[in-house]
């Protein structure tokens, strides 16, 4: 190979996780090495790499990567790739915190569902929006994409990278800067667990407004970013109308001041609402002013079993009327879910005998005796209805906790029944159901189990189908069907998890292409190299 000539190196990986890269110490040309996953250890598929070398300067000119995910092959855009000036830019502006540990990396690159495996060489830990700012703008100068992560929690591969994109961890941003108690607004690191956040405004007699099963790991700058809904949606709304204020750092490294804890502020348009939901594409969150309302008095939980699901949906309208504002969750799962909690995570039936459904109803109040009283005359009228056929209610935080684990911990225990492909739609509340049964009559001889459970009050379902093994046709099969019912009853292909990498080309299902076309210019805009969170949200332009 003479000097000035390119050199092409195909490279079939299989099974690998990460490679690393080094130079040759006599031709100081780079070298790429592919580690092979230990078996068992994830269910990813073959990509394949070729490097294009240029001899004269030993650099990589050019480089088609590509990878497949879920259903779809990603090929990898032209952004820059780690040089060791870059290395040594980042070890000097974070000491000890630019990690290239394989360990560390390991994790880093792979969501939790293990379904999206990416290839970075390098985490990133800033503890300052300073440092957040420097790290983008040297990203954005040299090219080089990055993946912002915070707990690491998605469902849908939004926080992680999908090539080689350099890792910015939020988590040692995760400190509680303002506790506004006559507002309720806390101001807080986007690094900050919500967990943690939660357990400091509860001692200040206030509560966060949001509950997720993840919140002993989630972030809320990642909370944030996804717009993710959970549990007290029903009671306290979206993010949307919960985040007061906040600040970003934008592709350039600018950092945008959106910090307000004001109610209300009509000054013009709303950027922070951009920031909110769009999954790092547009702006790396830092922290967050969240509005707090006041603490409940007390709580008290129903869990209750029902017949079919017009049970189910009877019992929401009793709950709606009867519990009026103290309603503060009303989540329902069928009869498989339980019976999966039960197997595989061996916890007890709150109820004995089976039913077709299970419905969870919170209610938060400010009078406990009142309350419980309202609590149990509502339950004895859906059970003299005929709605419920058995229930138990709990009033001490002990017990609650014990019911709510049923469904909180549905999705841990599908986990355990094989590979999963989750769902989560939003569709008119009295055919949130209707999708289940129609996945079952379709697909029942090519799956294992196919459930439905979620968030009743919102119409937000998630469907989850287990199967042995990991079946791309049974996937994009799937893909088809739901998404096509979806987009037959006007709903939405993400209600709450957002579009990440795994649902990004799905999007057409649920948006139009002129909205589509004009959230690609906005990105455009403000990212005009697409260094932020790429191959995410946005579909594919191939
Ligand atoms: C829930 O409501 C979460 O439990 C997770 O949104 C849903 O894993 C899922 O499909
Ligand atoms: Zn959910």
């Amino acid at each position: 190979m003479g000097t000035g000539c390119v050199v092409m190196l195909p490279l079939l990986i299989s099974r690998s996780l990460w490679n690393l890269r080094h130079r040759c110490p006599s031709t100081q040309r780079l070298i790429c090495r592919h580690l092979a996953l230990p078996n068992g250890g994830g269910k990813f598929q073959s990509g394949e790499e070729t490097l294009v070398l240029h001899e004269e300067t030993g650099k990589r000119t050019a480089g088609d990567i590509q990878s497949n995910i879920g259903a779809s092959t990603i090929i990898r855009l032209p952004f820059a790739i780690l040089e060791p000036e870059d290395l040594a830019f980042f070890q000097q502006l974070l000491p000890n915190r630019a990690l290239t540990d394989p360990d560390v990396l390991a994790s880093a690159n792979v969501d939790w569902l293990r379904n999206v495996q990416g290839r970075s060489q390098i985490l990133l830990k800033p503890q300052t929006v300073e440092e957040v700012s420097l790290i983008l703008r040297h990203c954005h100068s040299r090219g080089l994409a990055i993946t912002p992560q915070g707990g690491n929690t998605g469902l849908v591969g939004g926080g992680v990278p999908i090539f080689d994109e350099v890792i910015v961890s939020m988590a040692l941003m995760n400190h509680i800067l303002d506790f506004d108690h006559w507002q309720g607004v806390l101001v807080c690191e986007a690094g900050c667990v919500l967990e943690s956040v939660m357990q400091y405004v509860e001692e200040r007699g206030h509560v966060i407004p949001l509950d997720l099963g993840s919140k002993g790991s989630c972030q809320i700058g990642g909370v944030v970013s996804t717009n993710a809904g959970g549990l007290r949606f029903i009671r306290y709304g979206s993010l949307h109308g919960n985040v007061l204020g906040l600040q970003a750092v934008l592709a350039d490294g600018q950092i945008l001041d959106l910090m307000t804890q004001l109610r209300k502020d009509n000054t013009g348009y709303d950027l922070k609402q951009l920031m909110i939901g769009s999954e790092g594409t547009l702006g790396v969150v830092t922290s967050v002013a969240l509005l707090c309302p006041a603490m409940p008095v007390g709580v008290s939980l129903a869990y209750l079993g029902c017949t079919g699901f017009p049970g189910v949906l009877a019992t929401l309208c009793a709950a709606r009327a009867r519990l009026g504002e103290t309603l503060s969750a009303i989540e329902f799962f069928d009869r498989r879910c339980a019976h999966l909690v039960h197997t595989h995570l061996g916890l007890d039936p709150p109820i004995s005998g089976e039913l077709p459904f299970y419905v969870v109803v919170e209610m938060v109040g400010s009078d406990s005796h009142q309350d419980n009283e309202r609590m149990s005359a509502f339950v004895e009228k859906v059970v003299q209805e005929g709605h419920v056929a058995d229930g138990t209610i709990a009033t001490s935080p002990g017990k609650v906790k014990t019911l709510w684990a049923y469904r909180e911990r549905v999705p841990e225990a599908i986990l355990h029944d094989g590979h999963v492909i989750k769902y989560d739609i939003c569709v008119s509340i009295s055919k949130m159901y209707d999708i289940v049964t129609a996945t079952r009559q379709r697909f029942a001889d090519r799956t294992k189990n196919i459930l439905g459970y979620g968030h009743l009050g919102d119409g937000n379902l998630h469907l989850n189908v287990s199967s042995t093994t990991h079946d791309p046709k049974l996937h994009s099969d799937l893909d088809d069907f739901v998404y096509g019912w979806t987009a037959k009853h006007r709903g939405s292909i993400s209600a709450e998890h957002g579009l990440g990498v795994l649902k990004r080309n799905a999007i057409g299902y649920s948006k139009s292409s002129d909205a589509i076309a004009l959230m690609r210019r906005l990105k455009h805009f403000m990212d005009p190299k697409g260094i932020l969170n790429p191959y995410k949200v946005l579909p594919s332009e191939l």
